[in-house]
């Protein structure tokens, strides 16, 4: 990593509720409204949610049936019968992952893989107000996470009360276009409501962490199949993963302790057993302090039977966090799938502000880290943090040192054409 002021580094992931949001035309929008109260977890449905019970077949874990098949989640996704196919599927044995002989879109090469890839990116509601944005989105991708519209403050802004109208609006949008949606994230330090903040004590925080993730997965059973339960629970020194490993101080580790963590698990797995269920972090994409304590942390928890599903590995590369050459994710990736566990590149990006990251080796790193996952059968899928550079998160952030110009980290331009980044990343999926 090269050397970023630590002052910038430790407002980066501590922003407790203010961080803001990364521009573009209204970036909360969305099917607005405020409605339900506890206990309501009624879903809405929408286009194409009939059939989105259908599971993937792929993915049990340990069965080499990746060659013959083809039948994971993404693939019954892309047959046009409406639906988000459940499961991320295909996330079995350990042969190696068979590319596309060919595909126009990244999206289909991952279709077409075997077992297949999900593609994958965060969507926002302002987003979604652009035509640009909605094609270039559902043409590429087959995965969304939504990139604000499903954390604990917009969903439960206050106690008891839910706003399901942004979250609704994209991942209705998602299931209309064939995709699958990650719910991101039920239990988290940051993007918390005031009131959340506030609570202490072992019994109001375990009450209230109970009531969110049994509304939020309620009102979503139908169309999300897979949760970040826990996200960004760990923390070093350093934001790139490394000095002092530790268990972050949060409302719900001090309250709690690292049970949170079981408890969380445990809820979620209660109000919906089919569910894919996740831990995702930062700065844990290659082999560094941060991602050995998770390792450990997570191997505790399949030891103990918590049932944890896999882990997402952010892969925000470039100022602030870690900086991860091909072949470190690579061989950390195969040690978490190693426990049994699905992994996931769940919020890439590369940011080449302040020049700490050159246009040569942004390109590397997109080539070496998608293929590091792509030849992993257990790695299920790779999302980037946004659609364009103009609407990346990075840009308005000081933490990402990008003084007002791009971040340049994705793989279109503002114009929605593709980027050299996005070559590389095809070229990687096809085994290039
Ligand atoms: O991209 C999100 C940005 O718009 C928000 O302002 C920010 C606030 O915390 O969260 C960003 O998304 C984060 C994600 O939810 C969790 N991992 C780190 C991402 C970038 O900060």
């Amino acid at each position: 990593m090269r050397s970023v002021p630590l002052t910038l580094l430790l407002s980066a992931f501590l922003c407790a509720t203010g961080c803001s949001d990364s521009g573009g035309e209204g970036e909360t929008g969305g099917a607005g409204a405020t409605s339900g109260t506890a206990g309501t977890t009624s879903g809405t449905g929408g286009a194409g949610t009939t059939s989105s019970v259908t599971s993937g077949t792929g993915g049990a874990p340990g069965v080499t049936s990746s060659v013959a098949s083809g039948t994971g989640g993404a693939t019954s996704a892309a047959s046009g019968t409406g639906g988000a196919g459940g499961g991320t599927g295909g996330a079995g044995g350990e042969e190696a992952r068979v590319p596309a002989a060919s595909a126009s879109t990244l999206r289909e090469a991952g279709e077409k893989a075997n077992p297949p890839i999900l593609i994958g990116a965060a969507i926002s509601g302002g987003g979604l107000n652009n035509n640009d944005y909605k094609r270039v989105a559902a043409a590429e991708h087959s995965y969304v996470t939504a990139e604000n519209e499903m954390k604990w403050d917009a969903l439960e802004p206050n106690a008891g009360q839910f706003s399901w109208g942004a979250a609704d609006n994209i991942v209705n949008w998602a299931v209309s276009n064939r995709m699958q949606v990650k719910g991101h994230t039920l239990v988290w330090h940051n993007q918390l409501p005031g009131w959340a903040s506030s609570l202490s004590g072992a019994a109001q925080v375990e009450q209230a962490m109970r009531r969110h993730i049994e509304n939020v997965m309620g009102h979503f059973k139908d169309r999300v199949h897979t949760w970040d339960v826990v996200n960004e629970a760990v923390l070093t020194d350093s934001d790139t993963g490394v000095g002092n490993p530790r268990m972050r101080p949060s409302v719900f580790f001090n309250a709690l302790g690292e049970g949170f963590l079981d408890l969380a698990f445990e809820i979620a797995k209660e109000q919906d057993p089919t569910a894919k269920l996740y831990y995702n972090d930062y700065s844990i994409d290659a082999l560094n302090d941060k991602a050995d304590f998770v390792y450990e942390m997570v191997k505790g928890m399949v030891e103990r039977g918590v049932p944890i599903d896999g882990v997402g590995f952010q892969m925000h590369i470039g100022p602030p966090n870690n900086e991860a050459g091909g072949a470190d994710v690579a061989a950390n990736l195969k040690r978490f799938s190693d426990l049994g566990l699905e992994v996931l590149i769940s919020e890439m990006d590369i940011n080449r502000c302040s020049n700490q990251v050159t246009a040569e080796e942004q390109l590397a790193y997109y080539h070496d880290i998608v293929e590091a996952c792509f030849q992993l059968p257990k790695c299920v899928g790779i999302t980037f943090w946004g659609i364009n550079d103009g609407r990346s998160w990075l840009n308005g952030w000081s933490g990402a040192l990008c003084n007002g110009q791009s971040s340049q980290s994705l793989l279109f331009n503002d114009q929605y054409q593709k980027k050299e980044t996005y070559n590389k990343v095809m070229d990687a999926l096809l085994g290039r």
